[in-house]
């Protein structure tokens, strides 16, 4: 319930149980108090279950109340960070979770609801006592900062006019930012894809950068933020030469324009505002918010950077005692990506900065860096919105560059490294719907429930039908011929990367090798001789499949409360898999298809990951356990490697395949 109507008071809040919590008298909000009793028997008497709530000792909630009930609230302003730190250091310290209950049904009413929604997800996921709790979706919870504002409207419309069951599904606008005139438009549907922007809230959840050490301080977590953006990178250049941009530039002097605007036409339901837009041209200024804490100048972004780059160009990073440690071939590049982004794992904070994340609040608060016009920050300053906007891919195409900068400096793999003797991939193809070795993509059309981010309306489902990207469902085969003498298990690495720019120029091989997108990884059993290894598209392990991005209920598997139906609720970080691949062209857009075979003995780690969401490791990790991998992350190809050409590249233990990925320019409904 606490994830219900987010700004519905709890004390009348019902769910599908038709619930509602009965609070001690204290616990009520002053605006309520004085009609206590008539609230009481107005929403108890609905309610077929009333949840007592022990009246415990309240711990002090200055801090996290610091934040207005209804302003925004940012991962990425540190003020913001130190506040939800806070309440999170509280749930998790709430002896049961009966006091824990107690704790939410205090705060529901008093903290920001964005604030307080986070919180409680990072406890749940945390919390021994609840970890496995079903977490709705961020989009049924906060509606507002997924789609077009006019469907709110509809949607009230139809829920005071149509009795529920009865209600039709109201259409979500797709395309709705920008007209044809606009470049970026060709790319909306990646950037405004409900799913890609739910991943990138959820991984942010998962690996917060503040608050508990335990929580924070996960298996490689700062290498996993330089990869995963990295990934989004590649995935986000690809889509644009296919149609016809060119790869993003990356923003990297900061004295200039930004060229793209971007008017997110959203409003924010709790802080009643629209969320305000960039202009192009729009160049970042020193920030002076006292209302966020923050000031910051635009020159100590540069400095930050200076300092970074310079770490990199002596492969050491300065402590605050003085002394150096050197970033090695094992752990830099993780040490890097906690320094970038920043998070507490950050060896020198106050040296290094908080370089990432303040280029979020730079670019977010362009339009109003004193607040001077009381305005919120834009689209960038929050994760569950930030890849919707053009600069998000600019920003982080540089922070790319600069973790690039430092894989130049490690020594390209040896044989060693790259060979797998007795192993010899003769062939990787795709079969599918589409043809052999074709990708065959359409639009996609799907309902999701909204009903219960739709605050102070008349109860009941809401189904929004809203479009996307999908693709025909499709096999990878790889022939192997092993003679290595006997069984052997091998890791199965796919990648897929375009084979041409925008111009239908060919990619150099270092260009190819930064834009590998991965597709897959698996682990299989090779016999002795001929092996003929088919997976399934579906079974990606970057991937989590449509229902768990959008944890549609109607298709839970299992009994309430059952093992397999908390796992299928609580696992919604992942990339979603409408977007597995590009959306290619009319024509059949060339891509090539990279599968390697790896020693399984080189890459193992000995653990055991039977539980919940170890199925999209590649972008997200497994909850508690060690990255499932012991290669770098984007393995064999972040490194750089002087050859010319992919088939100068190849091994026996990898290969090849021509395909295209063909778009058919047709809206099918979803099949379940
Ligand atoms: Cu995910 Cu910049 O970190 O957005």
């Amino acid at each position: 319930l606490f994830f219900d109507r987010p700004t519905e008071p709890c004390f009348m809040l019902k769910g599908e149980e038709q619930a509602a919590f009965e609070l001690p008298d204290n616990y009520y909000p002053d605006k309520y108090k004085f009609a206590t009793n008539v609230i009481a028997n107005r929403f108890g008497n609905d309610a077929t279950r009333t949840i007592p709530v022990r009246n415990i000792a309240l711990p002090n909630l200055s801090i996290p109340m610091q934040l207005p009930y209804n302003d925004q609230f940012s991962l990425f302003i540190p003020k913001h960070r130190q506040m939800a730190g806070r309440l999170i250091d509280i749930f998790m310290g709430m002896r049961d979770v009966v006091d824990l209950t107690s704790i939410c049904s205090y705060c529901h009413v008093r903290i920001n609801p964005y604030m307080f929604n986070y919180c409680l997800s990072v406890a749940i996921l945390h919390r021994p006592d609840t970890k496995g709790l079903n977490i709705p979706t961020f989009a049924q919870t906060f509606p507002d900062k997924f789609v077009d504002p006019k469907f709110f409207r509809r949607a009230r419309e139809i829920t005071n006019v149509v009795q529920s069951g009865s209600r039709m599904p109201v259409p979500i606008n797709v395309n709705y930012t920008a007209s044809d005139l606009e470049p970026e438009q060709r790319v909306a549907y990646f950037r405004e894809d409900i799913g890609v922007n739910l991943h990138h809230w959820h991984w942010h959840l998962v690996y917060p950068g503040e608050g508990d050490m335990a929580i924070v301080n996960k298996d490689r977590r700062g290498e996993l933020f330089y990869y995963m953006h990295q990934q989004i990178i590649c995935r986000f250049n690809a889509e644009r030469y296919c149609n016809g941009l060119s790869r993003v530039r990356r923003y990297n002097n900061f004295q200039q324009p930004i060229e793209e605007g971007y008017f997110p036409k959203l409003d924010s339901q709790v802080a009643s505002r629209a969320w305000p837009p960039r202009f192009a041209g729009s160049i970042i200024r020193d920030v002076e918010r006292p209302v966020d804490l923050i000031r910051t100048e635009v020159s100590q972004l540069e400095e930050m950077r200076n300092r970074f780059i310079q770490a990199i160009e002596t492969l050491s990073v300065l402590l605050p005692n003085g002394r150096r440690i050197t970033l090695d071939e094992e752990t830099g590049i993780d040490t890097l990506g906690n320094m970038m982004e920043s998070t507490i794992l950050s060896p020198n904070r106050s040296y290094y900065g908080d370089f990432h994340n303040l280029g979020h609040v730079f670019i977010s608060f362009a339009h109003d860096p004193d607040h001077r016009h009381l305005e919120l920050f834009g689209v960038m300053g929050d994760s569950a919105t930030a890849m919707r906007d053009p600069v998000f891919y600019r920003w982080h195409s540089y922070i790319d560059d600069l973790f690039q900068l430092y894989k130049y400096k490690l020594a390209p793999y040896g044989h060693d490294k790259l060979d797998f003797p007795g192993v010899r991939v003769t062939s990787i193809s795709v079969e599918g719907p589409a043809g052999n070795n074709t990708f065959g993509t359409r639009w996609e059309e799907s309902t999701v429930e909204l009903g219960r981010g739709l605050d102070f309306t008349p109860r009941g489902s809401v189904l929004a039908k809203f479009t996307d990207l999908q693709h025909e469902e499709f096999n990878y085969v790889i022939e192997v011929m092993n003679t290595s003498g006997g069984g052997v298990m091998a890791t199965v690495r796919i990648f897929m990367v375009p084979n041409q720019n925008e111009t239908g120029q060919p990619l150099s091989f270092d260009e190819l090798r930064k834009s590998m997108i991965e597709l897959d990884k698996f682990t299989t059993t090779l016999n002795a001789g001929n092996n003929t290894i088919r997976q399934r598209s579906i079974d990606s392990s970057v991937t989590i499949p449509y229902e768990r991005t959008f944890a549609d209920q109607s298709t839970r598997p299992g009994d309430p409360g059952s093992p397999e139906t908390a796992q299928f609720d609580f696992c919604g970080c992942g990339w979603p898999h409408h977007m597995l691949r590009p959306k290619g062209t009319a024509g059949g857009f060339p891509v090539t298809l990279f599968v390697m075979l790896s020693n399984w003995e080189d890459d193992k780690v000995v653990q055991d990951i039977v539980g919940n969401c170890n199925d999209a490791a590649s972008y997200c990790g497994i909850p508690d356990r060690k990255y499932p991998d012991r290669r770098a992350m984007g393995f064999p190809f972040d490194r750089p490697i002087s050859v010319n050409s992919l088939s100068d590249f190849l091994r026996p233990n990898m290969n090849v395949s021509q395909c295209t990925i063909r778009f058919r320019d047709v809206t099918l409904p979803r099949q379940r």
